[in-house]
């Protein structure tokens, strides 16, 4: 892995046809921010969900994000994707075109002559065991093959009952038990600390929670500073737009609003 002077980190994009202004401000940001940086780390949810390249790669809109990352990269930017939890079945095909190196989940990368360690962040909340298991049987190759087996049009279907089943779940747990909800849907101490520590790296970077900013935890003789990164939605007026990405150079780290 190569070391950066500067980066730009960004994650949970949830791209979509049905959002344009959100999708909109990212093909801007690969003309603009993005060009000013060595590298672009895209740390999972750039889509909203893909059950896998055949599924949504014959979409010009599909294409067309593939096309703005690929001329990113052949302006001289280093693109690169971790997986997050609606994606993670982006494949071989997207890969080739949008040229970005795929790496896995956590990644200790430098930059700015610092190690940060990244995730997407969904394999911290493990206050929540049904989404572990889950997460844990849906990441076996074997599955994946087998899912891939099914045709695209009924794993489009899968898909979208799965995305609206859990967030159903996660209104009504909400409303029922907010505790609980902010709890499950947040990564833990415990976690945090065990991955930091079986990284050797105290500065933890990841997004997932859209819970956006920055704290400085311990648990136990292991302290670590974890930054958050935002969802972006400039989609939804009656809401507040959000869209963040962190800037890693020589002088620190520091949070962008990209909403304008
Ligand atoms: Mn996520």
């Amino acid at each position: 892995m190569p070391e950066f002077d500067h980066a730009l980190i960004i994650s949970d994009l949830h791209l979509t046809a049905a959002y344009p202004f959100t999708a909109n401000r990212f093909v801007d940001f690969c003309k603009n921010e993005a060009r000013q940086v060595q590298a672009v780390f895209i740390i999972g949810d750039l889509f909203e969900f893909w059950v896998g390249d055949d599924a949504h790669l014959q979409t010009p809109f599909n294409q067309d994000i593939a096309k703005e990352i690929h001329a990113l990269c052949a302006s001289g930017v280093k693109v690169f994707f971790i997986a997050g939890n609606r994606d993670f079945m982006l494949g071989e095909e997207f890969k080739k075109m949008a040229s970005w190196t795929v790496l896995p989940d956590p990644s200790v990368v430098k930059i700015g002559h610092q190690s940060w360690l990244l995730s997407h962040g969904d394999m911290l909340c493990t206050a929540d065991p049904a989404y572990q298991l889950f997460r844990s049987f849906t990441r076996v190759p074997f599955f994946q093959y087998l899912f891939m087996l099914i045709p695209s049009q009924l794993r489009q279907k899968l898909g979208n009952r799965l995305r609206s089943r859990a967030s159903i779940k996660y209104q009504q747990r909400e409303y029922f038990d907010p505790i609980a909800a902010n709890l499950k849907g947040n990564v833990t101490l415990d976690a945090c600390a065990k991955l930091t520590e079986d990284y050797q790296c105290p500065r933890l970077i990841h997004g997932h929670t859209h819970r956006p900013g920055v704290q400085k935890e311990q648990l136990g003789h292991q302290s670590w500073t974890r930054w958050v990164l935002s969802d972006w939605d400039l989609d939804h007026p009656e809401m507040k737009p959000r869209a963040n990405a962190l800037l890693i150079n020589a002088s620190g780290i520091t949070s962008i609003d990209l909403v304008n």
